[in-house]
């Protein structure tokens, strides 16, 4: 096994990963991810923004629920020794990726300490060895987030917890990763409700619980003002797993809580493939809702396995799917503060130090290949013109009274019948629609 001290031989290459064109036959170049392209009045890499984790990638040991762990990496073990070794291979892959940002948990960067004490003591100094890393080869931070799932403290939930001083606990942890955030220049807080939800309802107060967390929201917002952090807080909606039943479940419930909680305009959302999948909603559905709703914020480019029922974390493989997730960022003026970050794993078959660069290679390559479908479908304007068509009854009078409140059910009523009104129906032409896009793909 790897020691801390060989760790820079860890991937097989020391040069940064080329463009070399869709002929290449090396694993270890870009095939369409050209990040200085210039695509829809801007370079790739800049609507892309590229984000790699540091959980999957360089702290989950390979288990599943039959077998224990496959990736021997030579910085596991729970001290800052191994910390920094794992900060010095991260920051190397995010190097040799060429990826502008990374997101990181406090869990995977700091050991855990006795005490909370200990374990900010950590956070800060692991943080600080960071900075440094940072701004020696540019590379930012696209979000934070604090881990209030793993430990067995938060078994039972972190805000929703029915013990006060777990409530507490959260909250102090969640201050001090907003600090680590915001002393990184991160550009986003992420809060994942891991364990925000329930098993049962036999021991749940689901009206206390719910105002729980609304209260702790509200707190991170106060927190965001009261430091003068201007990045975005965003929710990340996922159904279920861990809990049976999550508060957060998709972007429409987290909509209505935002909204009962006063933070519809404090808050937005970063959305993961896996989780709309698993909330049985394609995953431009969730794009497209939130973008109507205003909370669009950032994404987990993930996708689910369709037959496996659970969050199976894989990198993106399938052009036309990403397309449709892009079609619908670049319709609502592409990423502000969010971007495309990957919280993905490898197979835990894929025991190759180099397995975790060809991982992140193909994955950019599929979001280039999307993206830039994506914005000639909507250059060419194909679909916006057929369903402005669609839609062409809304601007003539009577749908326009309708819209502006001119009309009531009794006006309609009486028009109705004055007009002998028989609508006519025309036809969806759903298949030539999916043939209009596929042509691009
Ligand atoms: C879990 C998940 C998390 C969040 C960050 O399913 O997606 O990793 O992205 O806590
Ligand atoms: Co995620």
């Amino acid at each position: 096994m790897l020691t801390p001290k060989n760790k820079q031989d860890f991937f097989s290459i020391k040069t940064p990963i080329k463009y070399e064109g869709k002929d290449s036959d090396n694993p270890l170049s870009y095939k369409y991810y050209n990040a200085e392209e210039f695509v829809f009045g801007k370079p790739l890499a800049e609507h892309l923004r590229f984000a790699a984790c540091y959980w999957h990638n360089f702290v989950w040991p390979g288990t599943d629920p039959f077998g224990g762990m496959t990736f021997e990496r030579p910085w596991f073990g729970e001290d800052i020794v191994n910390a920094k070794a794992k900060a010095d291979v991260a920051f190397e892959m995010f190097k040799l990726l060429g990826v502008p940002y990374f997101c990181f948990h406090d869990a995977d960067v700091r050991p855990e300490g006795d005490s909370f004490k200990q374990s900010l003591y950590n956070l800060e100094l692991i943080t600080d060895y960071f900075a440094e890393k940072m701004n020696k080869q540019d590379t930012r931070l696209l979000w934070g987030t604090s881990n209030l799932f793993s430990n067995k403290r938060f078994m039972s939930g972190a805000a929703t917890n029915p013990d006060p001083e777990v409530f507490a606990y959260a909250a102090a942890t969640v201050k001090s990763v907003m600090d680590s955030t915001f002393k990184l220049g991160g550009e986003n807080y992420v809060l994942w409700g891991g364990r925000e939800g329930y098993e049962t309802l036999l021991n749940t107060n689901l009206s206390k619980e719910l105002d729980h967390l609304g209260r702790f929201m509200n707190m991170v917002v106060e927190y965001k003002h009261k430091i003068g952090f201007k990045g975005t807080i965003l929710i990340e909606p996922k159904p279920q797993e861990p809990t049976k039943h999550q508060y957060d479940f998709d972007v429409a419930t987290v909509y209505g809580f935002l909204c009962r909680y006063g933070l519809e305009r404090e808050v937005k959302v970063n959305i993961e493939q896996g989780h709309a999948i698993l909330a049985g909603h394609s995953f431009e559905h969730e794009i497209a809702l939130a973008s109507t709703l205003g909370i669009f914020g950032s994404i987990d480019m993930n996708r689910n396995d369709y037959q496996s029922g659970w969050d199976t974390d894989q990198f993106p493989n399938n052009v036309p799917e990403v397309a449709l997730a892009y079609y619908e960022i670049l319709k609502q003026g592409g990423f502000k503060t969010g971007g495309t970050n990957f919280d993905a794993k490898l197979r835990r078959q894929s025991i190759n130090p180099d397995d975790l660069l060809i991982a992140h290679i193909g994955a950019m390559d599929v979001c280039a290949r999307g993206l830039k479908t994506a914005a000639t479908m909507l250059k060419e304007g194909a679909l916006i013109s057929k369903i402005d068509l669609r839609y062409a009854g809304w601007e003539a009078k009577m749908g326009k009274d309708i819209v502006d409140g001119s009309h009531s059910l009794q006006s309609l009523h009486d028009l109705v019948l004055e007009e002998d009104i028989r609508p006519t129906p025309y036809s969806g032409q759903q298949e030539l629609y999916e043939m209009i896009v596929n042509r691009y793909m």
